[in-house]
């Protein structure tokens, strides 16, 4: 699974141009029986395989010899979630060792010393760690100084702040009769600085409040949204003020791409 995934995307460029160093280790070629055996029922019985200990630590220990300073991560589902922060934080390490189970598990004698950080991809079962692996290893390769080249940059991206990312446009400038917000064709940076800040804002507290309710907001959030607030106060004054509660409004169901409208707010 690894060999194309060597050779692919950015993180095959970020091998070729030498920012990253990657190799795989198979873990049955640590197992020294005759039928080179990785895996055994359960003690206690049940259903499944269980990974054997000893190929997995002679794997582990083969591959903390050739990289003596990477901490050892196991991709399970137990692990403590993976997201941009954990990324950033791999990247500033010198380097990591990914365990990549496979059954329904490793025999837990493992985590006792061989293991220092279980990591989850989402509360989701695959069947092996592989995939989980490289998912981690291409988020944090993008994080790598130099990966990335100038035409885009991970500052950029959803969650290299805490706000999901901006409505994105180009050519043509008509599809299917959807037109791009006229902003972004104004050339008036100072605006669509301002237009994307609020498209964000208001992307995230609609698809995802949680990454607002958890974080203290920058003044910027915080004047947006009581502008917001206010508007809408000012629309149920309204709304109360001539006393209906129009059922038409209510049909009107706006299909607004309201991430992408012309005014920013006009969500
Ligand atoms: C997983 C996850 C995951 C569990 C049993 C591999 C599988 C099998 N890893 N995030 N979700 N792993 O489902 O990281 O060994």
């Amino acid at each position: 699974m690894f060999h194309e995934f060597w050779n692919y995307g950015i993180v095959g460029r970020a091998i070729a141009q030498k920012h990253i160093s990657a190799s795989t280790l198979n873990i049955r070629d640590c197992a020294l029986d005759k039928h080179r055996v990785t895996d055994d029922r359960p003690y206690g019985g049940g259903c499944g395989m269980v990974m054997k200990p000893e190929p997995l630590a002679r794997a582990i220990r083969e591959a903390k010899q050739q990289a003596p300073s990477s901490a050892t991560i196991l991709l399970t589902p137990q692990g403590r979630p993976f997201n941009q922060e954990t990324a950033r934080s791999f990247a500033r390490e010198d380097g990591f060792i990914l365990v990549c189970g496979r059954y329904e598990g490793i025999d837990e004698r493992i985590f006792y010393d061989l293991v220092d950080h279980e990591v989850s991809i989402g509360d989701y079962i695959l069947t092996g760690g592989e995939l989980a692996a490289m998912i981690v290893i291409e988020a944090v390769t993008r994080l790598i100084p130099g990966v990335l080249g100038g035409e885009d940059s991970a500052e950029l991206d959803s969650f290299s702040g805490d706000l999901l990312e901006h409505a994105h446009f180009t050519r043509p400038p008509d599809f299917e009769g959807q037109q791009v917000p006229k902003v972004l064709l104004s050339g008036n940076h100072r605006e669509i600085e301002k237009w994307r800040f609020e498209t964000s804002v208001v992307r995230t507290f609609l698809k995802r409040p949680d990454l607002m309710e958890n974080r203290a907001l920058t003044r910027q959030e915080v004047e947006l949204l009581k502008e917001w607030c206010s508007r809408i106060e000012r629309i149920v004054q309204a709304q109360s003020a001539c006393g209906t509660d129009s059922p038409s409004g209510r049909q009107q169901k706006r299909r607004d791409h309201c991430f992408g409208g012309d005014k920013p707010g006009s969500a």
